[in-house]
């Protein structure tokens, strides 16, 4: 049996459409996206799974009265689809203790920046704030520190002048499009793994900033 993987979005969903896409092309170690969950209606994301015949479920995070009570009805509905791996793609929602926990070592995420700089919001303004040079993104595993969890490749692109938020964003996007069908298929084919909080690939612990991703 190969890999079941459900997807978390809150919006356009091209990250989903790179994992789907690599699945269908067998480039996902047997990986198979068996759900996508969004905590809004009106995410794109959600006609990207349908076009693909891949069940979709929607749970407003509006419709609970706490963070713990939004994630025990999550957690309930991504376990209805027994998932090896559950990845975060443009998910927004911040998760308790208590849904990390639980996802311990099958929970991933992509973050639009060069982790361990700019965690959380608004990472492209910040990089251009503070004068960087360079831009990228990081997949990494989720633990209960907010973006904090180890990494596993991340990709990088020049800043350029005349680079906005909305430049970057793009040009950044395009990496996360190689890199996430990548950690996905390493995870899939039983490669990568959390091993007392340091990320694994092939029995090597990797660095801090995980592997750098090259075109190749
Ligand atoms: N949860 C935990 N515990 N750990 C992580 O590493 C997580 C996480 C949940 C989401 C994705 C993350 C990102 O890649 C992620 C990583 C949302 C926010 C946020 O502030 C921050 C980081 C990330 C996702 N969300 C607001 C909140 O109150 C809502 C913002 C909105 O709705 O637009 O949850 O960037
Ligand atoms: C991506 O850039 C992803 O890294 C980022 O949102 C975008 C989602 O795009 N994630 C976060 O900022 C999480 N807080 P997509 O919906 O087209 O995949």
């Amino acid at each position: 049996m190969g890999c079941r993987i459900v997807v978390l979005i809150s919006g356009g969903g091209s990250n989903l459409q790179s994992i789907i896409d690599a699945a269908q092309a067998q480039q996902l170690g047997g990986g198979d996206v068996v759900a996508v969950i969004s905590n809004k209606a009106d995410a794109g994301g959600l006609q990207r799974a349908e076009r693909a015949g891949i069940a979709t479920n929607c749970l407003p995070h509006t419709d609970f009265s706490s963070r713990e009570a939004f994630d025990a009805a999550l957690q309930e509905t991504i376990d209805q689809h027994r998932p090896d791996l559950v990845i975060l793609a443009g998910f927004m929602r911040i998760l308790t203790g208590g849904f990390v926990r639980h996802y311990l070592g099958r929970l991933l995420n992509i973050h639009p920046s060069l982790l361990p700089k700019y965690p959380g919001l608004n990472t492209h303004q910040r990089a251009l704030d503070a004068g960087d040079r360079e831009a990228g993104a990081t997949v990494h595993f989720v633990t209960e520190e907010l973006d904090g969890g180890p990494a596993i490749i991340q990709a990088k692109i020049p800043i350029n002048a005349g680079d906005d938020a909305a430049t970057l964003a793009d040009k950044v996007l395009s990496k996360e499009h190689q890199i996430y069908p990548l950690a996905a298929r390493w995870f899939a084919e039983g490669r990568l793994s959390l091993v007392a909080s340091k990320a694994v690939l092939d029995e090597q612990e990797l660095p801090q900033h995980g592997v750098i991703f090259n075109e190749h």
